[in-house]
């Protein structure tokens, strides 16, 4: 997957919520194309692979039951600085402490539930993107 690319996932909360367009709508308008995407729900055991860097944080356990708790939204995205513009567009992990106008802050409901994911480096979102979509499941 190119340096310009990203992977996100519209979380459980956000999904059941009815937010899945909303955040659709404003990560186009921030210039991201959407190069792959599907609805799916993970199980505990994938969600615990697809989180496994931080199988030794506390939140771990209660971070795969969440996110195999209800469908999920994964996509890949493109833009000239992918990674680092998608961040910014979310915001920061705690909405409480996530800057106005950003994903977290307008649609979180916790630290945990905190409706999107989005990769945190180059050499991640190809792992991440890689995870979910196949070649001939993407653009590009
Ligand atoms: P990020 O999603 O902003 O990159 P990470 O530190 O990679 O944040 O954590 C992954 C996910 O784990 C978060 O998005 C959130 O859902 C959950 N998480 C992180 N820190 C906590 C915490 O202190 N309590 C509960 N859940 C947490
Ligand atoms: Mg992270």
């Amino acid at each position: 997957m190119a340096a310009n690319r990203t992977f996100t996932m519209i979380k459980p909360d956000a999904f059941e919520a009815g937010n899945t367009g909303a955040i659709l709508k404003m990560i186009e308008e921030a210039g991201f194309k959407i190069v792959a995407m599907k609805a799916t729900q993970l199980t505990p055991a994938i969600a615990g692979k697809f989180y496994e860097v931080h199988k030794e944080r506390p939140f771990y356990a209660d971070l795969c039951t969440y996110m195999s708790s209800g469908p999920i939204i994964a996509a890949i995205l493109e833009k000239d600085n992918a990674v680092e513009d998608y961040r910014n567009l979310i915001g920061a992990t705690n909405p409480a402490n996530a800057a106005e106008g950003t994903i977290r802050k307008i649609f979180a409901k916790s630290i945990e539930a905190n409706a999107v994911h989005g990769s945190d480096s180059d050499e991640n979102a190809e792992i991440e993107g890689s995870f979910f979509f196949s070649q001939f499941e993407r653009i590009g």
